[in-house]
């Protein structure tokens, strides 16, 4: 049987909902999900103001790209040589010019306010309640957490050798955590041992070059407990898609619980003062 265009356009436009209703259905806070066309959903204040700057920009695209095709359709339909064999020989129209002037100056303003406001937002640290150093290394990460009581430890993907047995979220999940508590500003220096990485976490709304010899700043405010993923966002060599982020929000409770086993499991572990970057841990 063969189907009618009609028919197969409706098919698509089935099919389409329903992975569109799927993917939303399938999505978790803190990580991707299948057939997601969105932002990931916001954790943070920074990543609210950057999904509104998004669709601010979003909307004046649209109508700026609408306008312009809508021009173009006129000149080419109202103004060709066969619809307007006698062409006006006009060359100046103060109004027109002004306002082509104009106009765009304002679009830019009203962009230029709130990208700036947005970025102080980024980069004006608030006052930090705890602090984590993050470590890029070829490849996985080293969290420090350096207040009183400095301790550290790596953070390697969940995976086995062949990469074919991993724990859930496949290639996000990692064997220690980062875990931070809720509500709690988290400033994050970021450092590189060998080769320059990043630290992206898109539902914090950040993402900040992890850069050896320097120590680059941001900071988050996870405003629901629960796991958050990111990912290295610097080709940093063969491995570079197998070093994730994980962030573990907890309760006040938790996390002075988690605080006092680590510093127990980890102090003692190794030599804070670590030199080595010669992946002791692979
Ligand atoms: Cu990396």
């Amino acid at each position: 049987m063969k189907m009618s265009m009609g028919q197969r356009l409706l098919g698509f436009a089935v099919a389409g909902a329903a992975l569109m209703t799927g993917g939303a259905a399938y999505a978790e806070r803190g990580q991707p999900a299948p057939w997601e066309y969105k932002l990931q959903e916001s954790g943070s204040v920074v990543m609210d103001n950057i999904e509104w700057f998004h669709n601010l920009l979003l909307i004046l695209i649209t109508v700026i790209t609408l306008f312009v095709l809508a021009l173009l359709i006129t000149v080419m339909v109202k103004f060709n040589a066969r619809a307007n064999p006698t062409p006006s020989r006009t060359t100046h129209n103060t109004l027109i010019e002004v306002a082509w002037t104009l106009i765009p100056v304002l679009i830019l303003v009203s962009i230029a306010v709130p990208s700036f406001r947005l970025l102080f937002l980024q980069l004006d640290l608030p006052k930090a309640d705890l602090t984590i150093k993050a470590t890029g290394k070829q490849w996985y990460w080293t969290y420090t957490y350096p207040d009183n009581g400095k301790f550290e430890f790596d953070s390697l993907l969940a995976c086995d050798e062949s990469r074919a047995k991993c724990t859930p979220p496949r290639l996000l999940s990692v064997d220690n955590e980062i875990v931070v508590p809720v509500n709690k500003v988290v400033r994050v220096q970021t450092t590189g041992a060998d080769v320059i990485h990043a630290f992206a976490v898109p539902a914090f709304g950040i993402k900040i070059d992890a850069i050896p010899g320097r120590l680059n700043e941001t900071w988050f405010k996870a405003e629901k407990t629960g796991m958050y993923y990111g990912q290295c966002s610097e080709l940093c060599g063969k491995d570079h898609a197998y070093m994730p982020i994980a962030v573990k929000v907890v309760t006040d409770e938790e996390y002075a619980k988690w605080l006092t086993d680590a510093k127990k499991q980890f102090s003692s572990a190794r030599d804070t003062n670590y030199a080595s970057a010669d992946g002791a841990a692979h």
